[in-house]
C-alpha cells in the first residue's frame, strides 16, 4: 500500500500503467454521467432493430444504459480497456474457398469474456489494495453498458461507420472492457473526431445491407436483424430465406466490415495465446462439420464462444454455407443431416439440398417428406422441391 496521499493524476497514471502490465494494450479513464446517446439507443430499440436480443430492450436495461449510475449507484468514473485479438488467417486461401467455413476472428479460440473479466476484477482488487478504497463493477460485453460510447469518452477512438470503435493507427480488432468506480479520478480527453471521412467501404461491402450509414446526428446505424453476426450467433430460430444466399460461407460471426476497413491495415497479431486460432477453426471443412455429433461439438468447442450457438445453431449455419457452395460433393453429408434430430437443422439442410441440382437431392427430399412430422421442415422441403 502506498503511504503518501496520491493525487487523482497519480492514481489515474498508476491505473493506466497497471492495466498495460496486465496485457491491456489500450486504457483510458472517463467521467461517468448520463449517456449522450440514450435517446439514440431508445430509438434503435423502438425501431425493433435489435431483433430477438430481448436483453437489450428490457426497460431496466434501457434505463441503465441511459445512466450508468442506475446500474452501479455512486458511479463516478469508468476505466475502459482494450485487448487486441487480431490474428491473420493461417491459410489465406481459406476464406475464398466455398467448401470451407469462415469463423469470425474473435471466436477462433477461447472465450474473451471470462479472460477479460478475471483480469478486470484483478485490476479493481489491485486498485483497492494499492491505491484507494473503491467500490465498483467490471463489465465485458454482457452488462447494460454502452461500452463504445464510454471508450470514445475515455479517448480510445471513434465510433465508426461500421459501428465499431476504431483506434487510430491500431484498428478495430479490439475487445472492450469497463470498470465502473465510485471515485473521482483524473480523466483522458474524449476522442471527438470522426476519422472515417468520406469513406463508406464497409457499408458497400456488407453483403446483407445491415449497415445503414450515419443518421442526421452522426450516429452510425445498423439493422442488427440483417447482420450475419446476429443471424449466426444470436438468432435461435430459422434464418430468413432471403438472407441465406447472402451469407456465403460465414458460419459463425462476420468480419467483412472490418476486413475492408483501411484502418485495419494497422492491425498487429495479438500477444494473447488464447486468441490464436485453435486447430480446425481457421477455415474448417463444411462437409466435416455438417455431421458433427453433440459429443464432438462439446469436445471441440470447450471454452469457445461458439458454444453460444449450440450444436443446432452452428449446424443450421453450416447447412446454409453448404447450400451457398452448391456443390454435388456436399450431397452425401446433407442427406445424412436431413435426418438430424433437430428440426432447425433439417429445415436448413432441406433448403441447401434444394440449391444443389442433383438427382440424389430430389430423392432424399421426397423420401424425407414421407416421414417428416415438423410442419416448418415440411414447408422447407416443399419449397426446395418446388424450386427444382
Ligand atoms: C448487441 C451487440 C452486437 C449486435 C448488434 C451490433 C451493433 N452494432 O449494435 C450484433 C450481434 C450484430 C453484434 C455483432 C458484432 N459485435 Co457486438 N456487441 C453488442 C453489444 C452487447 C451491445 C451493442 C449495442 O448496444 N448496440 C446498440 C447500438 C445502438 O449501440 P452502439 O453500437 O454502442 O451504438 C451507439 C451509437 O449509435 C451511438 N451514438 C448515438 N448518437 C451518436 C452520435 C454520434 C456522432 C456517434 C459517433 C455515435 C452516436 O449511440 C449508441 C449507443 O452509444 C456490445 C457490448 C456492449 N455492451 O456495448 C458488443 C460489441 C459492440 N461487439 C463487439 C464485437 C467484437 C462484435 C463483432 C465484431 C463480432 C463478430 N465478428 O461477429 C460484430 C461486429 C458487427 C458490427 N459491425 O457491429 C465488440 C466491439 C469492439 C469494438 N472495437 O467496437 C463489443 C463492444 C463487445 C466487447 N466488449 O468487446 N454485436
Ligand atoms: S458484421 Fe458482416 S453482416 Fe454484420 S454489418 Fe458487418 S459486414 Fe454486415
Ligand atoms: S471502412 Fe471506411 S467508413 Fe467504414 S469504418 Fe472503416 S474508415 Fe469508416
Amino acid at each position: 500500500m502506498t503511504t503518501h496521499v496520491l493525487s487523482p493524476e497519480e492514481i489515474s497514471e498508476r491505473i493506466r500503467t497497471r492495466a498495460r502490465e496486465m496485457g491491456f494494450g489500450a486504457v483510458g479513464i472517463a467521467p461517468v454521467g448520463p449517456s449522450a446517446h440514450g435517446e439514440a439507443y431508445a430509438r434503435w430499440i423502438g425501431e425493433g432493430m435489435h431483433g430477438e436480443m430481448a436483453y437489450l430492450a428490457r426497460e431496466d436495461a434501457v434505463a441503465k444504459r441511459r445512466d450508468p449510475a442506475v446500474l452501479v449507484p455512486g458511479t463516478r468514473s469508468a476505466v475502459v480497456v482494450g485487448l487486441e485479438y487480431f490474428n491473420a488467417d493461417a491459410d489465406p486461401s481459406a476464406p475464398a474457398d466455398p467448401s470451407r467455413g469462415i469463423v469470425a476472428r474473435y471466436a477462433r479460440n477461447l472465450d474473451y469474456h471470462d479472460l477479460m473479466k478475471e483480469r478486470l476484477i484483478a485490476l479493481q482488487d489491485w486498485i483497492n489494495a494499492e491505491l484507494l478504497p473503491v467500490r465498483g463493477r467490471a463489465y465485458v460485453d454482457t452488462g447494460a453498458v454502452l461500452e463504445r460510447e464510454l471508450a470514445s469518452r475515455a479517448g480510445l477512438g471513434w465510433q465508426a461507420r461500421n459501428t465499431m470503435l476504431i483506434q487510430p493507427g491500431r484498428g478495430s480488432y479490439w475487445f472492450l472492457g469497463v470498470i465502473l468506480l465510485d471515485v473521482e479520478l483524473a480523466y483522458d480527453a474524449p476522442f471527438e473526431q470522426d476519422r472515417c471521412g468520406t469513406c463508406s467501404a464497409c457499408v458497400r461491402a456488407c453483403p446483407t445491407g445491415a449497415l445503414l450509414g450515419r443518421d442526421e446526428t452522426g450516429a452510425p446505424r445498423m439493422d442488427a436483424r440483417r447482420c450475419i453476426s446476429y443471424l449466426t450467433i444470436e438468432l435461435r430460430g430459422p434464418i430468413p430465406r432471403d438472407l441465406r444466399p447472402r451469407m456465403g460461407n460465414r458460419v459463425y460471426g462476420c468480419d467483412i466490415c472490418q476486413e475492408v476497413c483501411p484502418w485495419n491495415r494497422f492491425a498487429t497479431p495479438s500477444a494473447e495465446e488464447a486468441f490464436l486460432a485453435r486447430e480446425g477453426l481457421d477455415g474448417p471443412s463444411l462437409i466435416e462439420w455438417m455431421t458433427m455429433t453433440q459429443e464432438e461439438f462439446s469436445a471441440r468447442f470447450k471454452g469457445s464462444p461458439i458454444k453460444r450457438a449450440k450444436r443446432r445453431g452452428l449446424l443450421r449455419n453450416v447447412a446454409v454455407a453448404l447450400g451457398n457452395w452448391g456443390s454435388p460433393e456436399a450431397v452425401p453429408a446433407l442427406v445424412v443431416a436431413l435426418s438430424d434430430e433437430e428440426p432447425l437443422v433439417r429445415g436448413h439442410v432441406a433448403w441447401a439440398l434444394g440449391r444443389i441440382p442433383d438427382e440424389r437431392s430430389v430423392v432424399a427430399l421426397r423420401a424425407r417428406l414421407l416421414v417428416e412430422e415438423d410442419a416448418w421442415v415440411v414447408a422447407e422441403i416443399n419449397s426446395s422441391l418446388d424450386e427444382d
